[in-house]
C-alpha cells in the first residue's frame, strides 16, 4: 500500500468526525485499481467489464477506477496517464490494437506501478514492461473454426466442393482480429477449394457487421460461408442476409460462423440462423484479482496465461448448455 495514500486519508481524517475516520481508515486498505477497458462494442465486452465490477468491489478490498476508452488507443493512453497521476496500485489493460504502448508503459514503470494485460495482448519490445496477460488463445480459436468448418462441409458432402468465404474482421490490429483471421487462414490454407473472397473490418460491432455484410452480398452473389470474428457482428450479418432475401444457418443458404460464444450466440443457434460459435471466455475479473493476490504476497506469477476454450454448433443440446453458462 503506498504512503501517499495513507497520508492524505490522515489528513482527511484529522478534519472529520470520529465515524468518518473508520471509513477514511477502511478506504485506505483497499487495493486501487485502475482498468482501461477497451469500450462497450459487444456482449462480450458487457460481459468483461461486468466480471471487474463484480470482482473488484469495496467488500473484495478493492478500490476500481474504470475507464471506457470507446474504442481509441489514445483515450486508454490518457486513463493509463490518469491512473499514474492517481497513484494506483495496479494498472489493467484490455489494449483496443498491440502496438505504440511502450512509451505510457515506460511512465508507468518509472511510476513503480505494476501492469497487467487482460483479453488483447500489447506488442512491446522488453516485456518486463508488464507483468503478465490474461486471455483467449485468439490463433487456436480461428483454428478450431476452421477445422469444424472442414469437418462439417465433409459431412454434408461438400468437402470437394468449391467454396467461396468471406470474413468479417474485428478491429484491425487488435488481437482477437489478428490471431483469429490468421488461425482461420491457417486452415484455409490446407483447402485449395475455399476461396475467400472478401475480407473487412466489422469493428466488432452488430452495425458494422450488417453494414459489411450488406456490402458483400451485393458485390458477391454466391457466398457459402460468413466468418465472423465475433458474435455481434454475426447478429448484424444475419440481419443483412434476411434483409436480402437469403436464408443462413444449418438449413439455409449462408453458413454463419462466430467467436466468443455469448448468450444471444446460442439463442441464435437455437433459432437456426447462426451454425457454430467458438467460445472466447470474458470472465477475467477473477484472474487478474487472483494475479493481484499473488503479486500482493511477492509471489511469482506466469508471464502468459490462456483460457481453456471450447466451441458450440447445432448439433449439440443447446438449452441444456445455455442454461449452465454465466454470460
Ligand atoms: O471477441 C469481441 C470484443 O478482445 C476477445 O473483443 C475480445 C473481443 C471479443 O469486442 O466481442
Amino acid at each position: 500500500m503506498k504512503k501517499k495514500v495513507l497520508s492524505v486519508a490522515l489528513s482527511a481524517a484529522m478534519v472529520a468526525s470520529l465515524g468518518a475516520v473508520t471509513t477514511v481508515q477502511a478506504e485506505d486498505d483497499l487495493i486501487v485499481v485502475g482498468y482501461a477497458q477497451v469500450g462497450a462494442e459487444s456482449d462480450w465486452r458487457t460481459a468483461n467489464t461486468e466480471s471487474f465490477k463484480s470482482t473488484f468491489t469495496e467488500e473484495n478490498g478493492y478500490k476500481l477506477i474504470f475507464d471506457d476508452a470507446q474504442q481509441k488507443q489514445e483515450n486508454q493512453i490518457k486513463a493509463i496517464r490518469s491512473f499514474i497521476q492517481q497513484d494506483v496500485d495496479y494498472i489493467v489493460v484490455a489494449p483496443v490494437v498491440e502496438t505504440g504502448w511502450e512509451t505510457v508503459l515506460e511512465e508507468a514503470a518509472e511510476a513503480g506501478i505494476p501492469v497487467i494485460l487482460s483479453d488483447r495482448m500489447m506488442q512491446v519490445t522488453d516485456d518486463s514492461l508488464y507483468e503478465c496477460w490474461v486471455g483467449g488463445n485468439f490463433v487456436k480459436e480461428g483454428e478450431d473454426a476452421g477445422t469444424w468448418l472442414a469437418g462439417y462441409l465433409e459431412e454434408q458432402g461438400r468437402g470437394e466442393e468449391d467454396i467461396n468465404l468471406v470474413t468479417i474482421q474485428g478491429t484491425i490490429g487488435a488481437s482477437a482480429q489478428v490471431g483469429r483471421t490468421e488461425g482461420f487462414g491457417n486452415i484455409l490454407a490446407q483447402h485449395e477449394n475455399w476461396n475467400m473472397l472478401d475480407m473487412q473490418s466489422g469493428e466488432f460491432t452488430q452495425a458494422k457487421g450488417q453494414e459489411v455484410m450488406e456490402s458483400f452480398l451485393k458485390s458477391y452473389d454466391d457466398i457459402d460461408v460468413v466468418v465472423c470474428e465475433n458474435d455481434n457482428e454475426a447478429f448484424g450479418a444475419i440481419d443483412a442476409i434476411k434483409a436480402a432475401g437469403k436464408t443462413c444457418g444449418p438449413e439455409g443458404d449462408i453458413i454463419v460462423i462466430s467467436f466468443d460464444a455469448v448468450s444471444a450466440a446460442f439463442d441464435a443457434m437455437i433459432a437456426g440462423d447462426l451454425n457454430a460459435a467458438f467460445e472466447c471466455n470474458p470472465l477475467h475479473g477473477p484472474r487478474v484479482a487472483e494475479i493481484i493476490q499473488k503479486l500482493e504476497a511477492g509471489e511469482e506469477v506466469e508471464k502468459i496465461q490462456y483460457v481453456d476454450e471450447a466451441y458450440f454448433d447445432t448439433s449439440m443440446d443447446l438449452e441444456a448448455i445455455k442454461a449452465e453458462r454465466l454470460y
